[in-house]
């Protein structure tokens, strides 16, 4: 089956109403390359001007609360990303498992949560360097993917992401061998679940994607997009990597 390629930036906490001006130059490269998706997460608080600035260009958030309103101080719902103008939602960013302990059960809910408001999901996964230096990458994600996965996950509004920890913001990479071996057992994980379902998501890879290894480690099989974190932040880093993917 063919997949559009999907290229998703993640700025993080960084980001301010004046480096908003940066999407004016990614929304101009999306516009130039009809054959690739192009979505950028942003923090809460640029989600409505970002979505203002440029309505062309899929504006998300990085995080949603699992429930959909309530008692919880400091949090922010998906029926008020999507409100904002967010038309996506990252879970189970690892930075998120690592600083807040969420898990891939909360991966699971936040992941019903974005899609009871419409949201389109972007679902994160990937094993620590120990995990992987004592050969278990596999086997973690693989728990990772049955455990946040949700039963009614397709590619109309389901996305996974792969992200070796080790390799996020560190600017090392996996090999391309490795990389190759993941998305694989990750798609044949994904049809054990959801069936035929399986072939229409799309499994990004993320960590440390530049301009510079974006086009190879898209040609990948099963690799059907990136999640960019640093090299998102500007139009100059971010640009190459969507000429990339078209
Ligand atoms: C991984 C990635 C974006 P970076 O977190 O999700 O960040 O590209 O900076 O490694």
């Amino acid at each position: 089956m063919t997949r559009r390629k999907l290229v998703a930036g993640n700025w993080k906490m960084n980001g301010s109403r004046a480096g908003l001006a940066e999407l004016d130059g990614i929304a101009a490269a999306a516009a130039s390359a009809p054959g690739v998706d192009v979505a950028v997460a942003v923090p809460f608080t640029l989600i409505a001007p970002a979505a203002t600035r440029v309505p062309a260009l899929q504006i998300g958030a990085e995080d949603v609360h699992e429930a959909d309103s309530g008692a919880h101080t400091g949090c922010v719902s998906a029926a008020m990303v999507a409100e904002a103008g967010a038309r996506f939602a990252i879970v189970g960013h690892s930075e998120r498992r690592a600083d807040q302990g969420e898990t891939s059960h909360d991966a699971w809910a936040k992941a019903a949560a974005a899609r009871r408001q419409g949201l389109h999901v972007i679902s994160c996964c990937g094993e620590t360097e120990a995990e992987r230096d004592a050969d278990r990458a596999e086997r973690v994600v693989q728990a990772q993917i049955e455990k946040s996965v949700p039963d009614n996950a397709d590619g109309s509004w389901f996305t996974l992401a792969y992200e070796p920890r080790w390799a996020i913001g560190t600017g090392r990479t996996p090999t391309l061998e490795q990389i190759a071996a993941i998305h694989s057992i990750a798609r044949a994980k994904l049809r054990m679940l959801i069936g035929d379902a399986a072939d229409g998501v799309r499994i990004l890879y993320g960590g440390s994607v530049t301009g510079d290894n974006a086009e190879t480690i898209l040609a990948c099989e099963n690799v059907d997009g990136a999640l960019v974190g640093g090299a998102s932040i500007t139009a100059a880093k971010f640009v190459p990597i969507i000429e990339a993917a078209a």
